[in-house]
């Protein structure tokens, strides 16, 4: 979905909207000069702006994110011109560094060369995330590390990349940068722009004992921003975290770091029945060491609270400038939270979903 379709319909419905929103004179000229590039060409280039301003309207309509009220305050870095695997990794890097900014989280999006009309990126990256663990197969079949990246180590591993001499639960992956002209390079992430944060509880000394960590930055990098008719299949994004993403999912789900057992066992609990609900006291214990240990360490960190209450003020906005809340209720609804949660839960969204917006690419190993 979202690809393929009519270019010079999408740009006009794109610059349409770009030039009412923005409350912009010259469209009538704008989609002439746009009208017959495309004639010419098969696509046609954004300016600075359009390109700004449809990233901006892609995270506004991405329908499983619940921060989407801060999408009008994504910087986006225009890095069109940047098209060597190398200069995409320094560029990666900056992306890192700018996103982070000390923990502060920042929104970011870099944007790299556009796709070519009909034949595909111009460049890709088939790491999932700029900052991903790797997951190590064992010999025994076991996984050390991250279950769900033993693909995209393996891949790394056919590429010629050495992993560490002593593999780890927690050891970041290389990024693996594909362009049109230049074989896959495997590229080592800086190690001192990858912040960590080790995760303790504030009321059981045991839990840094578990030796459990994360990384502070999400960055996607494996999606399609599709813009006005044009795909940019190479522009990596980030925002910052919501507890239940790491406490619960990457830290509880059964096929990632299958947490829950070990700390229900040091919570005391019977894990042989089921009617103590001890999978539910476990996660939240691990959603609270997340929190905990962010604010601990100066690092921006959502908490299900807080971010509702933003997301109900995010759809009122929507509806008070005559939009519909596109939104994918099973997304935005977490696991966690559910006291404050009421108000995400008891709504319904508009299921469609509308361009600008980051579509799933396709994986690129295996
Ligand atoms: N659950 C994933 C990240 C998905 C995107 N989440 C964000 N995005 N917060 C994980 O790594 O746990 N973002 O752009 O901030």
């Amino acid at each position: 979905p979202g690809a393929g379709g009519d270019v010079a319909a999408e740009a006009e419905e794109f610059l349409g909207l770009f030039h009412a929103e923005r409350k912009l004179p010259g469209l009538a000229q704008r989609l002439e000069e746009v009208g017959e590039e495309i004639a010419l060409t098969g696509s046609y280039r954004h300016t600075r702006e359009e390109l700004a301003y449809g990233a901006k309207v892609a995270w506004r309509n991405s329908v499983r994110c619940v921060g989407r009220v801060r999408w009008a305050g994504l910087k986006v870095r225009d890095r069109r011109h940047v098209t060597s695997a190398a200069g995409i990794a320094k560029e990666l890097a900056a992306h890192l560094a700018t996103g982070d900014n000390g923990g502060r989280i920042q929104s970011v999006m870099t944007v790299f060369a556009p796709d070519r009309p009909g034949v595909g990126p111009r460049a890709r990256i088939w790491n999932d995330q700029l900052i991903r663990y790797c997951g190590h197969r064992q010999p025994d079949g076991s996984v050390l590390g991250d279950p769900v990246q033993v693909g995209m180590t393996e891949a790394a591993l056919r590429l010629g990349w050495r992993p560490p001499p002593v593999p780890g639960r927690f050891d970041p992956l290389p990024w693996v940068i594909e362009t049109a002209t230049e074989d896959p390079a495997v590229v080592e992430v800086p190690r001192e722009l990858v912040r960590e944060v080790a995760l303790s509880h504030p009321d059981h000394p045991w839990f840094a004992d578990l030796m459990l960590r994360w990384h502070a930055l999400p960055v996607i990098s494996n999606m399609r921003l599709r813009i006005g008719g044009v795909d940019y299949s190479c522009a990596p994004f980030n925002g910052h975290y919501l507890s239940d993403e790491i406490g619960t999912r990457n830290m509880g789900d059964a096929d990632r770091y299958d947490q829950l057992r070990v700390v229900a066992a040091a919570l005391g609990l019977d894990t042989g029945r089921e009617d103590n609900l001890w999978r539910e006291h476990a996660v939240l214990v691990i959603n609270q060491a997340v929190l905990h240990s962010f604010r601990l360490a100066g690092v921006r960190v959502s908490d299900p609270h807080t971010e509702s209450e933003l997301f109900m003020k995010f759809c009122g906005q929507e509806e008070k400038a005559g939009r519909p809340v596109y939104g994918d209720w099973s997304w935005l609804n977490g696991s966690v939270g559910w006291a404050a949660l009421h108000a995400v839960h008891h709504r319904y969204y508009d299921t469609r979903v509308p361009n600008p917006n980051l579509w799933q690419g396709d994986r690129a190993y295996d």
